[in-house]
């Protein structure tokens, strides 16, 4: 298990780095901000070179993974499909290849021949990262690889990873929105029981250095196995007088129905917004608050499976919110990773479909249920 939990630690750091390449590179950054008017918007690899960045960071992990554990390979999932149409109506299948130049020379057939794109695209995918510091030696947990799946989302919050707003991230505050909510998300679960077990969160921009202007990524990571509970993020000192109302942190596009039931249990103080769904998981993680809720089901289980085992690591969870509020908080409903929704078509198959609640401590995940409880 370590030697897997050091490998997702290497590759969301090459992960990152694809991400910092693509705002840093004028030609790539040009691709990336591009509005598409005219003729150009029938071009479908023109209209997204967004959705190739993705893309070619999803394939860059699946590729990693896939060499040293190959009994993996058929449980990698991600967020999107690496099928691509260039502007010839050719269709190609981004993958990664053997060499630097052969990826470049795939890559450009995506990019309509954009051959300086291609290479430098090529040139970050190919890079050995720095090594990643962590101290995961002596993890040892009876379990083997074939054992588990992977969900990614090789940029979560892409919206804020487009847009590019530098914020300047002060110790303990929850900063709502730019390029620090863009996140790689790499969620490990056991393929059994669909419990998530491992997981790796790589913030690519968490601090700019002032004098070379380039970007640090920073790196969070935690294993929820049987007895096996280890983050790298520190579990919160309990308080000695006990906990107030918990602090929760909601999309701006919230119900309003939610954001007044939680507004009378929390104080309109302890009501945050924030973008990125793993962002805000990240923020309860961190303990910049005590829990997220979303009332609907637009994330996914590329979304939540990473933070989910930090958060499991921490003796946390997340849980079904439509489940919990029927059956009670005691109700075994944590969000599980290995089975698709029955009826449901495409992304959907894979909704966290009830909505959800992240929390750290199951006191608080109590009162938010019974602010909510026939409300929604
Ligand atoms: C999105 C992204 C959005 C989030 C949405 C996710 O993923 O994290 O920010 O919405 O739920 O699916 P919100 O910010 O309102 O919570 P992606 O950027 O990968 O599409
Ligand atoms: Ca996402």
């Amino acid at each position: 298990m370590a030697d897997l939990l050091k490998l997702l630690l290497r590759v969301s750091e090459k992960a990152a780095n694809v991400a910092r390449v693509c705002r840093q590179e004028a030609p790539l950054f040009a691709l990336l901000v591009q509005e598409k008017t005219g003729d150009d918007k029938n071009k479908k690899f023109m209209q997204d070179f967004k959705t190739l960045a993705d893309v070619v960071i999803q394939e860059v992990i699946r590729h990693d993974v896939g060499a040293q554990f190959p009994e993996m390979v058929d449980f990698i999932h991600g967020e999107e499909s690496n099928k691509f149409e260039n502007g010839l109506g050719e269709s190609v299948t981004v993958t990664v290849r053997a060499t630097e130049q052969e990826t470049a020379t795939l890559l450009a057939t995506v990019l309509d021949g954009d051959l300086t794109a291609a290479a430098l695209l090529a040139r970050a995918i190919h890079q050995d990262p720095a090594t990643v510091d962590a101290s995961t030696d002596g993890l040892a947990v009876p379990l083997s690889p074939s054992q588990f799946g992977i969900w990614i989302d090789p940029i979560d919050a892409t919206s804020q990873y487009i847009e590019g707003r530098e914020e300047v991230l002060e110790e303990g505050r929850l900063s709502p929105s730019g390029l620090h909510c863009a996140l790689v998300l790499i969620g490990v679960y056991l393929r059994s029981t669909g419990a998530p077990v491992m997981g790796v969160i790589n913030q690519p921009f968490n601090r700019k250095d002032p004098t070379s202007g380039s970007w640090q990524g920073k790196i969070f990571w935690g294993v929820a196995c049987g007895d096996v509970k280890v983050c790298s993020v520190p579990r919160p000192r309990a308080s000695p007088t006990g906990r107030g109302p918990p602090s929760v942190v909601l999309s701006s596009s919230e119900k309003q129905a939610a954001k007044e039931s939680l507004a009378s249990l929390c104080g309109p103080q302890r009501l945050m917004y924030a973008s990125g769904a793993g962002y805000k998981i990240l923020c309860v993680i961190q303990g910049l608050a005590d829990a997220y809720v979303l009332s609907e089901g637009s994330t996914f289980k590329w979304d939540s499976c990473a933070p989910h085992a930090l958060l499991r690591a921490l003796g946390g969870g997340v849980v079904d919110l439509a489940r919990t509020l029927e059956s009670g908080p005691e109700a075994q409903a944590e969000l599980t990773y290995h089975q698709p929704r029955s009826q449901a078509k495409g992304a959907d198959r894979w909704a966290n479909s009830g909505g959800l609640v992240a929390y750290q401590d199951s006191s608080q995940l109590r009162s938010i249920i019974g602010a909510l409880r026939g409300k929604l």
